[in-house]
């Protein structure tokens, strides 16, 4: 089947970012949005565009009898959910399939084993892939749980099947609370998600969480395209990604790309997945979930193999082989991609949404951004209050790091409050340069005070430099630069 038309079931950049390779692809695009995103980018770029309701997902980006109705009327032949909403809905897969539209993405029935952490967990097991240890399916009472406390030792994590990316997990620190802590996951995943079937493991403790792109297609084919390290984050939100880790060894690569293709496999995977592992500090690994969509972070990968993600999921969805086996997947390089959000983050990270009042995205070797705002837009309310994705790209890391710390200069956006500052002190600080860092880097390395103090310090300087001014007389050479520099943004504008 060839794919001469996409309808895209998102918003903001992923959308555009889809409707981009559509382009390069010859492909027409249908946009869907909501009333909340009229004017966006990703609207004005789609060949056709479509209102199907009021800015609250549900009654949008969620409602896909509105999104199969525009479907059919455009005479649209597949549909790319992106990431969120309908991304990972085996419901959704299911109905396409009978109205014999295709999914850009794998089958309903994938979906739903990955979406089951414990049927994930088995399929995992019976493929001889590492695993956390722990209990063997969903613990049925208190009697289990204390069993398989006394062999795993605590503190143990109690995790919820239909949980997924920190939801609905629990800590248990010692034997007087387990019975507790189990009552409690149990209700609350019940309520949560309508299934009150939990499990348990044994808590590592310092991890590093470790995804593995993969791409597989209709003939059974599945590659890697090597790991993401995405171990900077704040209460499961990811802050800076990178390809590739600066810990894995080319042997445990192998093996971690391995169980990733294996695992794929065994649920007849179709186009692109994340494998997530954990890493401990022995740097053993063990599989946690697989994520059954493109990504948010998918930038970093493409930018390592030179592989676009986006144009190898339409090709597969429209049948094709892959065109490439695992030994043509070369990496090169080093890509950092941070999330830019608008939050506070000397304000606990509270949304900070309104309008754009400046916005001037980096540029410059190495650099992309995947955004979907201009300029005097308005950041709406009822999504993630994602800006923008900014990667960087070079030869090392440490070129990386130093090439994302001056694009995060560039970075010039007014109106709203940004995490920006926040990233920029997160890959400058000693701990990330190194290489030395876990999930629990933010907790342990960040307070306000760091950016308070950072920008305290840029005021002391330039109140240094001002003085030398002075002293200098203001035509001296040496005293023009950093004049010039503190100004950069104010007179960028005008320049
Ligand atoms: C764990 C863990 C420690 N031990 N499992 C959090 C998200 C979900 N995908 C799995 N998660 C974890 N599972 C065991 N047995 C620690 C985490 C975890 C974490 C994992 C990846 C990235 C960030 C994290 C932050 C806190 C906890």
């Amino acid at each position: 089947m060839v794919i001469k038309k996409v309808l895209i079931a998102n918003r903001g950049e992923i959308a555009l970012r889809i409707m981009r390779t559509c382009k390069e692809m010859g492909i027409k695009t249908v946009a869907v949005f909501s009333e909340a995103d009229r004017n966006a980018l990703f609207v004005r770029y789609a060949d056709e565009a479509y209102c199907i309701g009021p800015p609250v997902s549900s009654a949008s980006y969620l409602d896909f009898e509105k999104i199969i109705k525009v479907a059919k009327a455009t005479k649209a032949d597949a549909i790319h959910p992106g990431y969120g909403f309908l991304s990972e809905n085996p419901v959704f897969a299911r109905r396409l399939e009978s109205e014999g539209i295709t999914l850009i993405g794998p089958s309903a029935e994938a979906m739903e084993v990955m979406g089951s952490k414990l049927a994930a967990k088995e399929t995992a097991k019976r493929h001889n892939i590492p695993l956390v240890p722990g209990s063997e399916g969903a613990v049925a009472d208190l009697e289990e749980a204390k069993a398989i406390a006394l062999e795993i030792g605590f503190p143990l994590l109690i995790k919820a099947s239909a949980g997924g990316g920190g939801k609905g997990m629990r800590i248990v620190e010692n034997a007087e609370s387990i019975d507790e802590q189990l009552n409690l996951a149990m209700n609350e995943a019940r309520s949560a998600f309508g299934d009150a079937s939990v499990f348990i493991e044994r808590y590592v403790k310092s991890p590093r969480h470790i995804e593995i792109q993969v791409l597989a297609d209709k003939h059974g084919n599945v590659v890697h395209l090597f790991e993401r390290e995405c171990s900077i984050q704040r209460r499961h939100q990811k802050v800076v990604e990178e390809a590739p880790s600066s810990v894995l060894t080319p042997d445990l690569r192998e093996a971690m790309g391995e169980c990733a293709v294996s695992i794929s496999k065994a649920c007849d995977y179709v186009g692109a997945g994340t494998v997530e592992f954990l890493l401990d500090d022995q740097l053993n690994f063990f599989f946690l979930e697989m994520n059954t969509r493109l990504q948010v972070e998918h930038p970093v990968s493409e930018m390592i193999t030179g592989i676009d993600l986006v144009r190898q999921q339409i090709l597969v969805a429209g049948g094709q082989p892959l065109a490439f086996s695992q030994s043509d997947i070369k990496m090169k390089g080093h890509a950092l991609e941070v999330r830019v959000y608008a939050e506070d983050p000397t304000n606990n990270f509270l949304p900070d949404i309104g309008t754009l009042k400046t916005y001037v995205r980096p540029q410059g070797p190495g650099i992309r951004v995947d955004d979907g705002f201009e300029e005097g837009m308005q950041i709406p309310i009822y999504y993630d209050p994602m800006i923008a994705k900014l990667i960087a790209y070079a030869n090392t890391r440490e070129e990386a790091i130093d090439r994302m710390i001056r694009a995060i200069d560039e970075y010039d956006i007014s109106g709203v409050k940004t995490t920006l500052k926040f990233c920029q002190f997160a890959i400058n600080h000693d701990a990330f340069r190194s290489g030395n860092f876990d999930t629990h880097f933010v907790q342990d390395h960040f307070s306000p005070e760091e950016l308070e103090v950072e920008n305290k310090q840029n005021e002391e300087a330039l109140s240094a430099f001002l003085a030398l001014d002075l002293i200098r007389g203001v035509d001296a050479p040496s005293a023009q630069e950093p004049t010039k520099r503190s100004n950069w943004k104010s007179t960028r504008n005008r320049l």
